[in-house]
């Protein structure tokens, strides 16, 4: 079995900061000598992603924009990476948004349009490019996303994210058996509370990750190195048979009753 990443191009898209799970999976799949492809959506991201990546011993990855609501700037950006790179073998999709004010107080409260916002950005974006994706899949491929609990069960405050998971997680099982066909994989990371940006603000953050730390069956929070590392399995081929999964990586927590 070839478990080696060299002349492996995958793309990485929702780098916002050296916090970001995209980061984390970034530097997991450079160190086994993968060749990364950088997407981002707001400028200020891009200044970070070309900071972080002077920090790596290959600083030859291409960074481009993409924002994932607008169905011809995907398709561009795809284009150019067909350009540049032509094949490609792994996309990691770690986007999401949801008005701030939506973020606390009764799911029932939610706008149309913030219901609609945070589905469009982190739910129908993967369909897309899922969509983008699989032609320049010629040699198969594997597709990760990240999720959150909250699309399982109520989780306080989580609310439109929580039904924006629930369809992205229901959209990982219809886009896995479509591109199966295909050889490319379709699946989700479950990731147990991080301090990202996304997190930034949430004013019980710490309460959260205490009863992980106190209830989950390892008894201790998760480390952004340890999602990446779940990703690296997603792209390889330790996980050939895997598709249309959820895997929790969440130090069991979401066992617990
Ligand atoms: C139960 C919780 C805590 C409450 C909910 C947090 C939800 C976070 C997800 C969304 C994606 C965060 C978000 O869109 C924040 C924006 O309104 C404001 N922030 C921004 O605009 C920043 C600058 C940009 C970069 O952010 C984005 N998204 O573009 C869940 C937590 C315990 C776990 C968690 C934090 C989950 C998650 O989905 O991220």
């Amino acid at each position: 079995m070839n478990i080696s990443f060299e002349n492996k191009n995958i793309i990485i898209m929702g780098v916002a900061n050296k916090r970001s799970i995209a980061w984390g999976i970034a530097e997991v799949l450079h160190k086994a000598g993968a060749n990364l492809i950088f997407t981002y959506g707001k400028e200020r991201s891009k200044k970070n992603i070309e900071k972080l990546v002077e920090t790596l011993e290959n600083q030859n990855h291409l960074i481009l924009p993409c924002d994932v609501t607008d169905d011809e700037a995907i398709h561009q950006t795809f284009n150019t990476i067909k350009e540049k790179v032509g094949i490609i073998h792994g996309v990691a999709h770690s986007v999401a948004f949801a008005n701030k004010e939506e973020l606390e107080g009764e799911f029932v409260d939610t706008s149309r349009e913030g219901f609609l916002l945070a589905q469009n950005v982190s739910a129908y974006s993967l369909t897309a490019i899922a969509r983008e994706a699989r032609p320049l899949m010629t040699e198969g491929g594997s597709i990760v996303t990240i999720s959150y609990l909250g699309g399982e069960r109520v989780v306080r405050n989580y609310n439109v994210m929580g039904v924006a998971k629930a369809s992205l997680e229901a959209s990982v099982m219809y886009l896995a058996n479509d591109l199966g066909k295909d050889d490319i994989r379709v699946n989700a990371i479950s990731a147990g509370p991080l301090r990202t940006l996304s997190a930034k603000g949430v004013s019980d953050f710490n309460s959260v990750v205490k009863v992980i730390e106190e209830r989950s069956p390892l008894r201790r929070s998760i480390t952004l190195e340890e999602v990446g590392n779940t990703a690296l399995f997603l792209f390889s081929e330790l996980s050939t048979a895997i598709t249309g999964e959820v895997l929790h990586v969440d130090s069991g927590y979401h066992t617990i009753g």
